[in-house]
Order: structure tokens, then sequence, then C-alpha cells
């Protein structure tokens, strides 16, 4: 029988390759998102695998009735979830802390932390009640360490790596793996959207690196995610080559 994996933010980078790597191997889908076109052309690309099926929830994460009414509203047979990828995020601005947006904090804090909250208070007790289940939690290098401008995206995503050492803690018993997963810089639209759509802006970010790919992240999960159920990794660093560590990358140029 195939297994299921729920995937918040499918709609873009990780989260659609994520989606297209399990695809095909044995998994039934979840993919979840604000962007209902998107979600319903992921649907149909997905379909196109074998043995794979596919049910699309169209919710905000930040949005708690949302995110209950969602869950809720699988059909039994999707409720049995055997992964959770907690994907879902954003950066929003770069600025200093005593000019920064306030919205724009919001919003992150709303994402990255409750909303992660949020979907993960609805889909850890239904893996609570099978004895078995994994989850991801999509953090950032910026969370293990600081760059300047970086304030509040840092500790939504430090509190990210905390809440996974948490869950690890509460979920031990009850035969949960839990990963962090904590990339480096990946070309996706996460930086358009931390430049509120300048894509000229977003592009320089990544000039002179051979930066990741999405698909690089989801090959990491599915290695992860297809261990021996006695092995779990708790928390991983990856970043492109030319990136040593959050603030000091080699540019080629
Ligand atoms: P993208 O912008 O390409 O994808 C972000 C995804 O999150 C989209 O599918 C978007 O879907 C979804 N999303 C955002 N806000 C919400 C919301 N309120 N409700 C539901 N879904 C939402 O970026 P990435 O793929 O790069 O980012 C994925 C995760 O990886 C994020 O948590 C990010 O912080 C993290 N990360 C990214 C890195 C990078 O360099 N790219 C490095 C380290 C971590 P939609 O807009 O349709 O709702
Ligand atoms: C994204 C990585 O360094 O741009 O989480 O903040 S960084």
């Amino acid at each position: 029988m195939n297994k299921t994996i729920l995937i918040t933010g499918a709609t873009s980078g990780f989260g659609k390759a994520i989606a297209l790597r399990f695809a095909g191997n044995g998994y039934n889908i979840i993919i979840t998102g604000r962007r209902k076109e998107r979600l319903d052309e992921l649907e149909k690309e997905l379909l196109e695998f074998e043995n794979t099926k596919v049910l699309a929830l169209n919710f905000d994460v930040r949005n708690k009735e949302e995110v209950i009414s969602a869950i809720e509203s699988l059909p039994d047979e999707w409720k049995a979830i055997d992964i959770l990828i907690n994907n879902a995020g954003l950066a929003a601005g770069l600025s200093h802390i005593d000019n920064g947006l306030v919205d724009d904090w919001e919003r992150m804090i709303d994402t990255n932390i409750k909303g992660l909250l949020y979907v993960t208070r609805e889909v850890a007790p239904l893996m609570v009640a099978r004895n078995s289940g994994h989850i991801f939690n999509i953090g950032s290098i910026a969370g293990k360490e600081n760059y300047e401008n970086g304030n509040v995206y840092c500790a939504s995503k430090a509190a990210v790596d905390s809440l996974s050492r948490s869950m690890r803690i509460d979920l031990v018993r009850n035969n949960i793996k839990v990963t962090h997963i904590a990339p480096g810089m990946a070309e996706t639209e996460f930086s358009l959207v931390r430049f509120h759509g300048d894509a000229e802006k977003a592009g320089n970010v990544y000039n002179g690196i051979d930066a990741l790919k999405a698909e690089d992240i989801a090959d990491v999960i599915y290695f992860c995610a297809t261990l021996p159920a006695h092995v779990c990794i708790n928390d991983l660093v990856i970043t492109p080559t030319q990136q040593a560590n959050v603030t000091t990358s080699y540019r080629r140029v």
C-alpha cells in the first residue's frame, strides 16, 4: 500500500520539487498552498506518474481555522499521513531592526512559526494515533547563524530549529521521526518574495554562485525519508559548495 506525504507550500520551489520527487515512488501526495491555479497544474503533473494519487488542499497556513478545516476535511484513507513536510515559509524584507517593516515581520512570524505550529498541531495527533510518522521542518542556515539585516527571518528560523528539537523529544515515545533541514542559498522564488517582487534584486543574490536547486533539497529529503525504520537524521545544514557559512560565499565573477 502506498504511503502518504503532506507537503505545505507545494506550489513552488522546494515543496513542488519534493512532490515530484516522491511521486511515482510509492507515495500518495497531499499538496497544499494558497495559489489554486498552481495547485491545479501540479495536481495534473503528478497524476501522470503511475501509482500516485493526489489530493490538493488550498489554504493559508496563517489561518488557524482554514488549517483545521482542511485537515479535518481529509477522507479517512488520506488521514493516515506518514510524512509531513513543514515547508511553507518566506523571508520578507532585509533591513536593520530600527527600520524594518512591521508587516513583513508579522508575515514571517505568522507563516514560519505559527503556520508551522497550526499544521503540526493537526497532523501530529494523527501520527501519534498510528504510532508512526516522520516530520520534516524546513528551517534555514539563517536559523543557525545570524546575518546583518536578517533579524526577524533569522529568529523565525531559529524557532523552527528549536521546535524541531522539542518535537523530537515530545514525540520520541510515539515512534515519530523529526528531521530539521537547514538549507543555505537556493535559487527558487524565495528572493523574489523577499524583495517584494523585485526580480533584479532577487537575481543579484545568486550572482557568481552555483546555488542549490530545489531538486537538491528534495533528493536529501527523499534520502532521509527512505532510511530504515530505526534510523533518524535529526538535523542537516546543506549549502552550495561555494557557501562556507551564512555570510561567507566565494563568488566566481
Ligand atoms: P518559494 O517562495 O519558491 O516557495 C515558498 C512556498 O511556500 C510556496 O509554495 C508558497 O505557496 C508557500 N507559502 C508561503 N506562504 C504561505 C502561506 N501563508 N500559506 C501557505 N503556503 C505558503 O521558496 P522556497 O521553496 O525556497 O522556500 C521553501 C522554504 O524553504 C521556506 O520555509 C524558506 O524559508 C526555506 N528556505 C529557503 C531557502 C532558499 O534560499 N530558497 C534557504 C533556506 C530555507 P503559495 O504562495 O502558493 O501559498
Ligand atoms: C534562506 C537562506 O541565507 O538567504 O533561508 O537567509 S538566507
